[in-house]
């Protein structure tokens, strides 16, 4: 019998083909002879769309009919990566595409290349967001991710002279084929106003709230496909705009400026990602974001729930939230006001439901990053939200006084409002006792916040926390990013490791197969070589691919302590000085990450690791021996041929200041060995690879805070280690800056005087642990033999092992499988 295939599902090679083609000329409306790459790009991005709604439409409509519980992910942040290499791999059908596009007479590649990642998070929190995306499609889960379509996502970095410069990120111009706009489940969200209580037809008091800005809130939606399965979840994210009647209101009175006007005022709440390790305090644009997102979800939520006939009493059973850190925290208190104000509902049941539903992830301990606004600024954009807060906490601190009687200074500790000085509402503290589940994502961060932040809070409700280490998906994070790898590893143990990566140990068996061992390093050469070719393209530094490759990528920041890389390397550097014929190991030192706009420090660090660059490259002494390279504009694109090069993964922050880390778990997966603190899930690592195959320094956390207790004077490291005082003299004396002795001073000044992040306490084990790579690296048959045990071992930082914690022990939600109907 003869099959016709259809062009939007079909998936044979000819199909393929007609469907690029038709794509391009019906929605690029191009002509072939004049359609330029992004036109075929969009034209393959729409053909493989096409593929993946039969599978969304089937999801939606299995978890609508069948009522299921559903988890909603709310995130302020999605760090996505590219949608189409994923899509590809995840439906499993890469190879024809790209048999069907080369067969059109064009370089896949190339299509590939033109995408605009969709760059709407800052780092591990937003891109931790996309990885649970990735797990839970894959593990058939019903999961919708909320949050905000930034017009800007984060900033794209150039260096300009050794300096960061940051460039508008604009993703959209030139269309984003991935998502679909959803006018029609469009809602209202209003800010500003007052409030007034008023009775009802039943003699109730109530309140309503009189706001004074309304605006709309248009979801887009984007599907996520599962590896190899038919479920495609949601990821929804809301654009903010003026509602019409707004408009035409002024329009009537002849205010048409005015009217437009309110337009670009409501437009500006989803117009930008604000950078994080930057004081948001105040930035009354942020919480109006937070707010928006959030209200938008829940109503969202409530209509998607009604819609099937429920009532609103069986909320909690039906929708599991959880809160990605304090960013969203404000939804407990909207909740609350939409069940109690909009649905009457007694306050009682209102907050069993809010309670029962929501989840709250903790991301970090820096104080810095710890949410707090100003009663001030709350009352003015949310009246009724700080009512309803006023009153969780009336009856929160109430519970406290009956279990600790007269403890006022434990009252103040816990209480939502900050009263120390100017009074703030602590989102944290909302989080905590609006949710029935908190927890760490990392056990040394975990039992931190048990032991500090969250102390009070441990002691007084200790069965709602627990520990849920993070993961990373290893679809994007290995098949996709390092596919030579990949097909190696399935020669050896099959495929089913890309959904169960604990089936990874059964690499273990061929530690010392040495044909595999050869094939393993003979891979590891050749991404590196493919990484010295982009280095070379993008910065144009020529890089041995036969050095080791030390690599620190990840957002610049004092805790995480590339400046301490950077001592290692003037050291290193300093040695070679005095000792030209000295027989090192040669070293290629890669950065890669972004400073916030408004981190002065973090920019300088950039720059002194430009600067000594600059010195080091051209140095003839040094033969190559050692190369510095920043790879400019580090993300998710550009991470993805980063990660599988790598030799040597530095993860030297503070002990106790990384919260977890996963470009750590990338780093392992992909074969590099760890030079690392006992911080984050550094720890968890160590342990799981095994502390032979991991080069641990430094003090702990334990040690760290001892330190600082006691009066930790860096000076004193500085005068007793001359290695260490040469290689902070040498950047005072201008000798990177080209005689300007002024430059680096804020960031001498500082580790002289203050060094908060304890550099000078680790630097002498860090040293010593470096030459222990340098050794380790002479042997590369062993050194292979630690790679590949590392990667055996990395089965737990899977997503999907953090995914089925979340939903055993926090969100209690089981699989749906999704069957396609035609
Ligand atoms: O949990 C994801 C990721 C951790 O791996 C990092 O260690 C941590 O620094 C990061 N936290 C943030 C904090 N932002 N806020 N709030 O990005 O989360």
């Amino acid at each position: 019998s003869i099959v016709v295939e259809d062009d939007r599902t079909g998936l044979s090679i000819t199909t393929l083909k007609r469907a690029i083609a038709d794509n391009l000329f019906y929605n690029q409306g191009k002509f072939p002879t004049i359609a330029s790459k992004n036109d075929y790009y969009l034209a393959l991005a729409y053909t493989v769309r096409d593929r993946l709604v039969h599978h969304w439409l089937n999801t939606v409509q299995t978890y609508l009919k069948q009522e299921v519980k559903v988890v909603c992910y709310l995130s302020a942040e999605f760090l996505m990566g590219p949608h189409l290499n994923n899509n590809l791999i995840n439906l499993g059908i890469e190879s024809r595409i790209r048999q069907a596009v080369e067969e059109l007479g064009l370089d896949f590649q190339e299509l590939v290349d033109q995408e605009e990642e969709p760059g709407l998070g800052n780092g591990g929190l937003g891109r931790l967001a996309a990885c649970y995306l990735d797990s839970m499609a894959t593990l058939e889960i019903p999961a919708i991710g909320y949050g905000i379509r930034y017009e800007f996502g984060i900033f794209d970095q150039e260096i300009r002279d050794g300096w960061q410069v940051e460039i508008t990120d604009k993703w959209l111009q030139y269309g984003n084929p991935w998502e679909i706009a959803r006018p029609e489940y469009s809602v209202q969200v209003n800010l500003g106003g007052h409030t007034e209580t008023y009775v009802d037809r039943d003699g109730n008091y109530r309140v309503r709230w009189l706001p004074d800005r309304v605006i709309k809130g248009i979801p887009y939606d984007t599907p996520i496909v599962g590896y190899q399965v038919n479920t495609a979840n949601t990821l929804r994210l809301w654009k903010a705009e003026a509602i019409e009647s707004f408009n035409f209101q002024t329009f009537n009175i002849g205010n048409y400026y005015g009217a437009v006007n309110e337009k670009i005022y409501s437009e500006n709440i989803t117009k930008v990602l604000y950078p994080n390790d930057e004081q948001l305090q105040g930035k009354q644009l942020r919480l109006e974001q937070q707010y928006f997102f959030v209200s938008c979800s829940l109503q969202d939520m409530i209509r998607l729930h009604l819609s099937t006939g429920n009532s609103l009493d069986t909320f909690d059973g039906k929708f599991a939230i959880q809160l990605n850190d304090t960013h969203p925290a404000i939804a407990i208190a909207e909740l609350m006001r939409l069940l109690i104000d909009e649905r009457f509902m007694d306050w009682e049941q209102a907050w069993s439901i809010t309670e029962k539903s929501f989840g709250y992830t903790n991301h970090t301990l820096l104080p810095e990053a710890l949410e707090k606004w100003s009663l001030e600024l709350f009352n003015r954009l949310l009246p009724r939200h700080l009512e309803i807060i006023y009153e969780i906490n009336r009856r929160f601190l109430d519970r406290v006084r009956i279990k600790y009687p007269q403890d006022n200074d434990k009252l103040a500790r816990l209480s939502l409002i900050d009263e120390t000085g100017a009074r703030y509402v602590r989102m944290a503290h909302l989080a905590c006792v609006g949710s029935h589940a908190i927890n760490g994502v990392a056990e040394l961060h975990t039992h931190l916040l048990q032991q500090t932040v969250l102390k009070d809070f441990y002691q007084l409700f200790p069965e709602k926390f627990s520990n849920k280490t993070n993961g990373v998906t290893p679809r994007r994070w290995m098949v996709l990013s390092n596919p030579r790898l990949t097909k190696l590893i399935c020669s050896k143990i099959g495929d089913s490791w890309i959904k169960n990566l604990d089936e990874l140990r059964k690499l273990e068996q061929f530690v010392d197969d040495s044909a595999f061992c050869q094939q393993w390093q003979q891979i590891k050469q050749e991404v590196k070589q493919d990484l010295a070719i982009r280095i070379r393209q993008r910065t144009g530094i020529i890089v041995n691919p036969n050095s080791l490759f030390d690599i620190q990528a990840k957002r610049i920041h004092e805790y995480k302590r590339q400046h301490l890389n950077a001592l290692h390397i003037i050291t290193l550097y300093n040695c070679l000085k005095q000792n030209p014929n000295l027989d090192v190991i040669p070293r290629t030192f890669i950065f890669g990450g972004k400073a916030a706009p408004g981190y002065w420090m973090a920019k300088l660090m950039i720059k002194l690791i430009n600067s000594v660059g600059e010195i080091v490259n051209q140095d003839p002494d040094i033969c190559d021996r050692m190369k510095v390279v920043f790879f400019p504009d580090y993300n998710v694109t550009n991470a993805q041929p980063i990660y599988p090069a790598a030799d040597l993964s530095e993860q030297i922050s503070t002990a106790g200041k990384e919260a977890s880390g996963t470009g750590n778990m990338k780093f392992s997966l992909n074969g590099a060995l760890t030079i690392g603190t006992l911080d984050g899930a550094n720890v968890e690592i160590r342990e799981e690879v095994g502390a032979e195959n991991f080069f641990l320094f430094g003090l702990t956390a334990a040690e760290v805070q001892q330190l600082k207790t006691k009066g930790y004077n860096p000076r004193d490291y500085y005068n007793s280690n001359p290695q260490l005082k040469a290689a902070i003299d040498l950047i005072n004396s201008g000798f990177f800056s080209h005689g300007d002795t002024e430059l680096f001073k804020p960031l001498t000044e500082s580790l002289l005087n203050y060094d908060p992040y304890l550099l000078f306490a680790d630097y002498q084990s860090y040293i010593d642990c470096q030459k222990k790579v340098s050794q380790a690296f002479r042997d590369r048959a062993n050194w292979t033999k630690m790679s590949i045990l590392n990667v055996a071992r990395m089965g737990k930082f899977s997503s999907d092992r953090a995914i089925k914690e979340y939903c055993r022990d926090i969100w209690n939600v089981a699989p749906v499988p999704i069957e396609l109907e035609d």
